[in-house]
């Protein structure tokens, strides 16, 4: 059956969802962060960046949530994205996040605004400086650059791409062997910093190396139950970004990610940019009943800005864009009008999570932009850039 596209107040009567961005669970929208304490309790505010994506930012939410502190959100432009705010340059010059503020005092430097935390509400599970999270710290380091050597530079030959993926591979058995030598899935006996320091470019590894090399990094038993692990928090589940949106983030900011070419690169890649994304070893605890109904409230919310920023002719995408929220909410195929699959799939290329919405709510969109593109055409939108992102910039969205 095919279906003529609802309009919006239709739309907007399908969907109920709402979050308490300040008291409910951990989500990239929120600019107070309080667990039930009052305002006058803030002590802390946290600078961050606008796209939720910085992997440092992430590192300091991670644990800010996890320890429950009431905080402030600041959120600033990367470069890569677009100006940096001139009051944030005042402040830090450098640009660079994440930066917090504690009882008025300025820190950056994730690790040292780790340390100050610590100093002020204590530690999450064992702290910064335990000799048993001290070797941790310096393994993820390790790997960090095992991973920045095998991904962001250009192999000569296939020996060179051999001996980069077994640097890489050689660090991971270490890291194998870290969660296998203590009985539960974290990196000590108990979740804590440890877990949190690894969190962020671990989370990366998994994206790009599926995508720009064929690796699946969970498909490791010990990082595997980690990363389950991982997820059965609601924490890391509100910070948590998909293949989609790392794979097209890194670039800018790595200075390049390098495709090896090989088959089973070639598959992952054409699968995280074309679908299906259920079932990409991204995120594996079950879809939440509200999936749908979350990404059709983001998208209503943001509609303005959304059919503003598309290249295509406004109504055209207007009504392209209510066919495909149709289709996610009926299940039904709708008709965008013709020459609509472009700007449908420019739209698919460019949700953001989480910064946009969470992950399984970004797998229903992108499901259903990429059905009805493929109604009228086979039309990619506009190429994702490489080397800047300011398609994305939040000025753009601002308005
Ligand atoms: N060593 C710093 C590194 C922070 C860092 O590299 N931040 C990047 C983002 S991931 C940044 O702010 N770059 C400037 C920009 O992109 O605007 C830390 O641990 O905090």
């Amino acid at each position: 059956m095919t279906l003529a596209p609802l309009n919006w107040t239709e739309l907007e009567a399908l969907t109920d969802f709402q979050i308490d961005t300040v008291n409910g669970p951990t989500n990239a929208q929120a600019r107070l962060r309080l667990f039930g304490h009052s305002e006058s309790d803030v002590r802390v505010t946290l600078y961050r960046d606008n796209h939720a994506w910085c992997p440092y930012c992430q590192k300091v939410w991670l644990w800010l949530e996890e320890k429950q502190i009431p905080y402030r959100i600041e959120k600033v432009t990367m470069f890569c994205y677009g100006e940096k705010e001139s009051w944030y340059k005042r402040k830090v010059p450098s640009g660079m996040l994440p930066a917090l503020e504690l009882d008025g005092r300025l820190i950056t430097e994730s690790d040292d605004i780790l340390l100050a935390l610590e100093r002020a509400f204590g530690s999450l599970g064992k702290g910064m400086e335990d000799p048993q999270v001290i070797p941790l710290r310096r393994l993820e380091r390790l790997l960090f650059r095992a991973w920045c050597g095998w991904l962001c530079y250009p192999s000569t030959s296939a020996r060179q791409e051999q001996h980069s993926r077994e640097q890489f591979t050689g660090i991971v058995d270490k890291v194998e062997f870290a969660l296998a030598s203590t009985p539960g899935p974290y990196f000590l006996e108990e979740f804590g910093t440890a877990d949190v320091i690894f969190t962020p470019y671990v989370e990366r590894m998994n994206a790009s190396l599926y995508y720009y090399k064929g690796y699946s990094l969970r498909s490791n038993p010990s990082l595997s139950a980690w990363f389950d692990a991982m997820e059965s928090r609601s924490t890391y589940r509100g910070t948590q970004s998909d293949f989609h949106t790392h794979v097209h983030d890194l670039p800018p900011q790595m200075g390049g990610c390098w495709e090896n070419g090989e088959p089973q690169m070639l598959i992952n890649k054409h699968r995280v940019d074309n679908g299906p994304w259920f079932g990409l070893p991204d995120v594996t605890y079950p879809e939440p009943g509200n999936a749908r109904q979350e990404a059709l409230y983001r998208v209503i919310k943001h509609r303005a800005n959304i059919i503003r920023v598309n290249p295509a002719d406004d109504a055209l995408f207007d009504q392209a864009l209510r066919c495909a929220l149709t289709r996610m909410m009926t299940g039904e195929d709708c008709v965008p009008p013709p020459g609509s699959d472009a700007a449908l799939r420019y739209l698919r290329d460019r949700i953001n999570v989480p910064r946009d919405m969470s992950i399984y709510a970004a797998k229903r969109l992108r499901e259903a932009l990429e059905a009805t593109a493929a109604l009228v055409g086979d039309r990619q939108g506009t190429p994702i850039m490489l080397k800047h992102r300011r398609d994305q910039d939040p000025a753009l969205f601002a308005r």
